[in-house]
């Protein structure tokens, strides 16, 4: 979807909305029928909504758990529950989406069986669950596919590898909102203005950098992990003023904010595989891939520590997968230790 990129980039964007941005995406492709932008404007609009809901936590009674597990076995909270059924709302509605399929559901949720329906959404509708209550930063990711076929979508529909996703992005509803979109070209980010109510292209064009002396994972796994992460986690503490290291930790335990700051800043992020979670803990479909999507539009590596993340083949919707995201350099120093024997 390169051709998706709109045919100009200068300062001077910065402000423009993600509706013109998205507008001016499909205006650039002489066959667009727009309907792919159709449905990136309908995230955009559940993003809006979600967070006006995320604002008003606290004042309105959305925090604590539903009482429910969902598909992997986590407990539900109602605002998981809330931006899931906002999502599927609001995908349902023109026509453009065929399914979707969330991290909150055990099966694809059939939206719309019409000819204009000729894509496929992937959601984590509310990432970081465990950050909810306590006011720390939390995301939507997501991941759009082309259906390609004329038949109803259908789960198989959903188990493509991510270098076939057409779009990915998240939301971070952080010190502010911000929406993170790339079609495979371009990375750009767009900061919520309440007061105005649109998302204005604050980030253009970002680039990983290549190297920054910071990691981001679960220490308290440490005990679990297999021999080369150790080593890793040793050598990037050790001091040694040279090389710059000790890096710095950083872990908020929200992917979303993890992997936005990873995204701005370089370094490394990890949920590698350990003795508890032998397939590591975040989801191939809605967390890995759509990341890994925008890594790689930005400059940066996704792997398992032993496969590009894009490549793998998906064999179920839940699917877990081990997940290393981030700079070049850092990502190269990590699998120099965890690919010795
Ligand atoms: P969630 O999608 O149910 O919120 O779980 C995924 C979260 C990620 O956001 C985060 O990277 C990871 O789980 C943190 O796990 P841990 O608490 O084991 O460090
Ligand atoms: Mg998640």
């Amino acid at each position: 979807m390169e051709d998706y990129e709109p045919a100009e980039s200068d300062s001077s964007r910065i402000g423009l909305t993600l509706e013109t941005y998205i507008l001016e995406g499909m205006l650039g492709r002489r066959e667009a029928r727009g309907y792919f932008t159709s449905l990136l404007n309908q995230l955009a609009l559940a993003a809006k909504m979600i967070t006006s809901r995320v604002r008003r936590a606290g004042l309105v009674n959305v925090l604590g758990t539903t009482g429910d597990t969902n598909a992997t076995g986590d407990v539900v909270q109602k605002l998981d529950q809330e931006a899931h059924e906002t999502l599927l709302r609001v995908l349902g509605r023109r026509n453009h989406c065929a399914a979707a399929a969330s991290e909150e559901e055990e099966d694809i949720r059939v939206l719309s069986t019409a000819q204009s329906a000729q894509y496929l959404v992937v959601f984590d509708p509310l990432d970081g669950s465990s950050n909810i209550d306590v006011n720390i930063s939390i995301g939507t990711i997501f991941g759009v596919y082309r259906k390609d076929h004329d038949g109803p979508a259908t789960q198989a529909d959903f188990l493509k590898p991510g270098r076939e996703l057409q779009a990915a992005g998240y939301v971070i509803y952080g010190s502010s909102t911000q929406f993170v979109i790339t079609t495979g070209g371009s990375v750009h980010g767009f900061t919520y203005d309440p007061s105005v109510g649109e998302f204005l292209l604050s980030h253009e064009n970002i680039r990983v950098p290549v190297h920054h002396a910071t990691y981001s994972i679960n220490e308290g796994n440490a005990g679990r992990w297999a021999p080369g992460v150790k080593r890793w986690n040793e050598w990037v503490k050790e001091e040694n003023p040279t090389q710059g290291r000790p890096y710095s930790s950083r872990y908020v335990g929200t992917l979303v904010a993890d992997a936005h700051r990873t995204l701005l800043r370089g370094g490394l992020f990890a949920y590698p595989a350990d003795a508890k979670n032998p397939e590591g803990k975040l989801r191939l479909l809605y967390e890995a891939n759509p990341f890994a999507f925008i890594f790689e539009a930005a400059g940066g590596v996704a792997t398992t520590g032993q496969a590009r993340i894009l490549d793998l083949q998906p064999t179920t919707l839940h699917q877990k997968v081990p997940l290393i995201l981030g700079s070049k350099r850092n990502v190269a120093e990590f699998l120099r230790f965890t690919d010795e024997p």
